[in-house]
């Protein structure tokens, strides 16, 4: 099995390559000069990690090379890595266990009754169109089950209905159950009829795929804040992550949606996708700087195992060449 360390290193290559190309594979260890700190510089722009990332890695390295004239670039990666540890503080989400601890059902009590079945819980995917949330319920519907939870995946793109033939070639192929309705459905009803059945089956997860949007229309951003309203008949507590799915290759341009998401919906979270497929890899710190909300997965690929729960580690020591 391929480590943690590998995947991020494999699923980041477009951005690392890039970076590499740019500055003449300077973190191999070649002595820093005014030239390649030049270079450095662009290519930390040209892969979106922003100006106030770039700046504050470029401001270090300059100090240490002011200390230190023979400074090389290995030691420079070291540097950069230790500015972009620091700013990333906090980035990681941890997804605490579902209903029940991994591998065991409720516990049975004093009387030999067992638990009451307790409430699933619930990660609702919303984002703008295309930005992975379909996949993303897939691949995190798959995810948990390899780790010993249950789980049921809700169809709530009602839009199309191409949207929940796609999630359910997905449940076929994973063997996931998947609660769906005809397409023009009310979302938030099909929504209700899936935490009714997630709980009824004893679920420990519930996860909700929903429509693209665009965080400029209201009609639907009500019906995002509709779906919350009817899910907390049933739990007060419900949907207890909700998260931005976020197409990692278009930067910037996130950052304004998030906002606008976080107003309607409350965010509990990020997913950021596509990060294989970008050499601007760098945006994931730009987002996480402005927004401040937990990374819990990102996406590198589109197989059921390409979704990664976010690592800060593993993402620093990626982008600058340091081994695990
Ligand atoms: N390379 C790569 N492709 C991805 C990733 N996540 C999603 N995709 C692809 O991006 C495209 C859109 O993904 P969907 O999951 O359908 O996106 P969506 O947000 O559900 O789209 P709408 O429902 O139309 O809003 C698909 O072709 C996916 O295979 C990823 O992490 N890496
Ligand atoms: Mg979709």
């Amino acid at each position: 099995m391929l480590s943690l360390f590998k995947k991020f290193k494999d699923g980041l290559a477009k951005t690392v390559s890039a970076i590499a190309a740019k500055t003449h594979g300077l973190f191999g260890g070649r002595k820093i000069d005014a030239a390649a700190l030049e270079e450095l510089e662009e290519a930390l722009y040209t892969a979106d990690f922003g100006v106030e990332t770039t700046t504050e890695i470029l401001q270090e390295i300059k100090a240490a090379c002011r200390q230190d004239a023979t400074l090389n670039g290995q030691q420079a990666a070291a540097i950069g890595a230790t500015v972009l540890r620091r700013v990333l503080t906090g980035s990681e989400g941890k997804l605490e266990g579902g209903s029940r601890p991994p591998g065991g059902r409720g516990s049975v009590n004093a009387s030999g009754g067992g638990d009451p079945p307790k409430n699933p819980q619930l990660i609702c995917l919303i984002g703008v169109n295309g930005s992975g949330k379909t996949t993303t319920t897939a691949k995190l519907a798959h995810k948990l089950r390899s780790d010993g939870q249950s789980v049921i995946m809700a169809a709530c793109d009602t839009f199309r209905a191409a949207a929940v033939e796609q999630l359910r070639s997905w449940a076929d192929r994973l063997g996931i159950e998947l609660i769906a309705s005809h397409s023009g459905a009310d979302a938030a009803a099909v929504a209700f009829d899936a935490w009714q059945a997630a709980k009824a089956r004893g679920k420990d997860w519930l996860i909700v795929d929903t429509a693209g949007r665009l965080h400029t229309k209201g009609n639907l951003m009500e019906e995002l804040a509709k779906i919350r309203r009817v899910l907390q008949k049933n739990d007060p507590a419900a949907p207890q992550h909700r998260w931005l799915v976020v197409d990692g290759s278009l930067g910037a341009n996130s950052i304004e949606q998030a906002k606008v998401f976080h107003q309607s919906f409350g965010l509990t979270g990020l997913v950021v996708t596509k990060l294989d497929g970008t050499s601007r890899g760098g945006a994931l710190v730009g987002i996480y700087r402005q927004l401040k909300l937990p990374i819990y997965f990102i996406g590198l690929g589109e197989q059921p195992d390409d979704l990664q729960p976010f690592s800060a580690e593993n993402y620093v020591r990626a982008v600058f060449g340091l081994e695990a």
